[in-house]
């Protein structure tokens, strides 16, 4: 057992070598969560952290199809079952090009403890593929998942692992892949979530990260005697999440001024409400990732390749992907007068980001602000268990309750006084119940 965080990182860095992103995401837990470890002799003994950092299976695997030309090509397939102790294996399927065993494991690891948050039975895990869908035809998308879920769904099943979407898998993918598993396995089961409403899928899942992330901001500022409305936000990224985000904000009374692409960002000072956020949804179907047609469509001004924290706001909200906002962006937000940031992408600041924002403004981390996402996906696990569909506002009303427990669970492990540690409340919060639940199946 190491005595000190460094040895412990140390040790992990060498048991993994080049596994940076999921390194970062380990001592972020690890620096939170220290101070309980040593109180905890059982937790110490039985070798809760050694054990949680090793995922409980990683399965690699080829998935090879056939493009449009006729041409046999060749991408890399994985899923990392992280932990199981609170339920099955939950989280989503990412289809992009910068997929590695690193990203995906800092994902699973992430999602075990953001799982926890939600306080729903599920435990973590994540998948993917180095796919990029950029420019894919229909067609061919159909053929890469044929030939993904071919391989996955051996390891897969309702009670064993339940995969979703994430980035570059929404609705299209997830009915190629459940058509897949359900012509392969013979089975019509709940072993995926985001699915179509007629066949399974719960209302409020597509909108779910980003009104969930709303909701938690809502209680943010709540907390500091403020509201919504009023105030303007930028949000980087322009698929799913943040037009989620975007919707609930604009009918809260705020106003968000920017969206991204890996092509650079959009400013509209008027704000993107009304038919510009249904044009979010045309401009994803497009599959041609990137953003600058919203700024032609609507006659704003683009920005090629710059990052939209440079546009003073109150709120910022990062909507795309890990390490998006780094120092130099943090910084460029406080001195514009922002005064806080919530993360619905995963990991979307960079380490000294995360620690300079956290002295700096109101920061909380992606595990406690877009557990909505996965929250709600538990609620069509729950709903398919019934074999019943709830209503938009059961689902909703449910949705938000979560939020504000997560809310909750991170002001009572994170309170210091007059100030709440986000980052320390959602990672105590979040490990303490799978910490608890390991010790008590034993060393397994
Ligand atoms: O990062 C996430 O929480 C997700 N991509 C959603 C996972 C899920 O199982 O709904």
């Amino acid at each position: 057992m190491s005595n000190n965080i460094n040895d412990f990182i140390e040790a992990l860095e060498a048991k993994t070598p080049g596994e940076r992103e999921f390194h970062q995401a380990v001592q972020e837990v690890v620096e939170s969560i220290w101070e309980v470890y040593q109180r905890n002799p059982r937790y110490q003994k039985a070798k809760i952290l050694e054990r949680m950092v090793e995922p409980e299976r990683v399965i690699m695997f080829r998935v090879p199809w056939i493009d449009d030309q006729g041409e046999v090509q060749i991408n890399r397939g994985y899923r990392v079952e992280f932990n199981s102790a609170l339920g099955p294996y939950k989280g989503g399927l990412r289809f992009h090009p910068t997929v590695t065993l690193s990203i995906l494991k800092f994902l699973g690891f992430e999602q075990t403890f953001k799982n926890s948050l939600t306080t729903l039975p599920m435990g973590g895990g994540k998948g993917g593929s180095d796919f990029s869908p950029k420019g894919k035809t229909d067609n061919e998308i159909m053929r890469f998942c044929q030939s993904f879920m071919t391989e996955l769904q051996r390891h897969i099943g309702p009670n064993t692992d339940v995969p979703a979407g994430d980035i570059g898998v929404g609705g299209r993918e997830i009915g190629y892949l459940f058509g897949q598993y359900k012509r392969i396995r013979n089975e019509f089961t709940g072993v995926l979530t985001g699915k179509g409403l007629a066949w399974g899928g719960s209302l409020i899942r597509p909108e779910a990260t980003g009104f969930g992330a709303v909701y938690f901001v809502h209680h943010m500022l709540e907390n500091l005697g403020k509201d919504i409305a009023g105030h303007t936000f930028s949000v980087s990224g322009f698929g799913n999440v943040a037009w989620g985000a975007i919707s609930k904000i604009n009918e809260l009374g705020g106003k968000v001024v920017t969206i991204s692409g890996p092509d650079g960002y959009v400013y509209d000072p008027d704000g993107i409400k009304d038919e510009k956020v249904e044009y979010l949804l045309e401009l994803r179907a497009t599959n041609n990732d990137i953003v600058e047609p919203y700024a032609q469509e609507f006659n704003v001004e683009f920005f090629s390749d710059r990052k939209p924290w440079e546009v003073p706001v109150d709120i910022a909200i990062p909507c795309a992907t890990q390490n998006e906002v780094d120092l130099d962006d943090a910084k460029l937000l406080v001195q514009n007068g922002c005064f806080l940031l919530a993360e619905a992408s995963n990991m979307g600041c960079t380490a000294d980001a995360v620690e300079y924002l956290i002295e700096n403004l109101h920061y909380a981390p992606g595990k406690a602000v877009n557990a909505g996402g996965v929250a709600v996906s538990g609620l069509e696990m729950t709903q398919n268990s019934q074999r019943l569909n709830w209503t938009r506002e059961e689902v909703d009303k449910r949705l938000h309750i979560i939020m504000r427990e997560i809310h909750d669970t991170c002001v009572k492990h994170g309170k210091n006084g007059s100030r709440i540690n986000y980052v320390k409340g959602a990672n105590v919060g979040g490990f303490v119940k799978v910490a608890d639940a390991m010790l008590a199946q034993g060393v397994v």
